[in-house]
């Protein structure tokens, strides 16, 4: 167990320095601090985020979850991810490799009008490298999703417990009363 999640993180390592140009843009968006994108899902160009949360975290890495739809008339991408909580922020998914389950990091997400991207435990996550600091039930932090065409989306992430499944229910701030569900 212990020698297959190593040999996953070397080559999601790997991965990561090719991937490099994903984070060529950090140059201090953060203070967007998501005031006014509270209200209402988060939304540019046909681009919908509704659902942002991560799983509180037990080490110095963490996973969040977004889900995306995509209301407009063309293909987009999912392209990079930043939060400050975390050094790096990847798109990962999960594959089963004969019988292990096994991180893989992405490019890209797809995104094709009429068929929402759900990330969720088990599948596609953001993973978040190096947290700044243990994410912890409750607690909201933005994510800034760069997107091919549709360009930056910020939204506020609420910590649900370390084991969860979804999103803490009945939690209403930032959502603006979009509490529909795809699954
Ligand atoms: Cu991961």
């Amino acid at each position: 167990m212990r020698k297959t999640t190593a040999s996953v993180l070397t080559a999601m390592a790997a991965t990561l320095i090719a991937g490099a140009p994903l984070h060529a843009e950090q140059h201090g968006h953060d203070k967007a601090g998501g005031h006014a994108m509270t209200k209402m899902p988060a939304k540019a160009a046909g681009i919908v985020v509704e659902q942002a949360w991560a799983r509180a975290s037990v080490t110095s890495n963490g996973a969040a979850y977004v889900s995306i739809r995509n209301a407009g008339k063309s293909t987009d991408q999912l392209i990079g991810i930043r939060t400050p909580v975390a050094k790096r922020a990847e798109l990962h998914t999960h594959l089963m490799d004969n019988g292990i389950m096994r991180m893989r990091p992405l490019k890209a997400i797809e995104l094709n009008p009429g068929a929402p991207a759900v990330m969720r435990p088990g599948g596609d996550h953001i993973m978040l490298m190096g947290l700044t600091h243990k994410l912890k039930r409750g607690e909201r932090f933005p994510i800034t999703l760069r997107f091919a065409k549709a360009g930056e989306v910020t939204v506020m992430a609420t910590v649900a417990g370390p084991g969860a499944r979804g999103p803490a229910k009945g939690d209403h701030k930032g959502h603006g009363g979009d509490m529909k569900h795809t699954h």
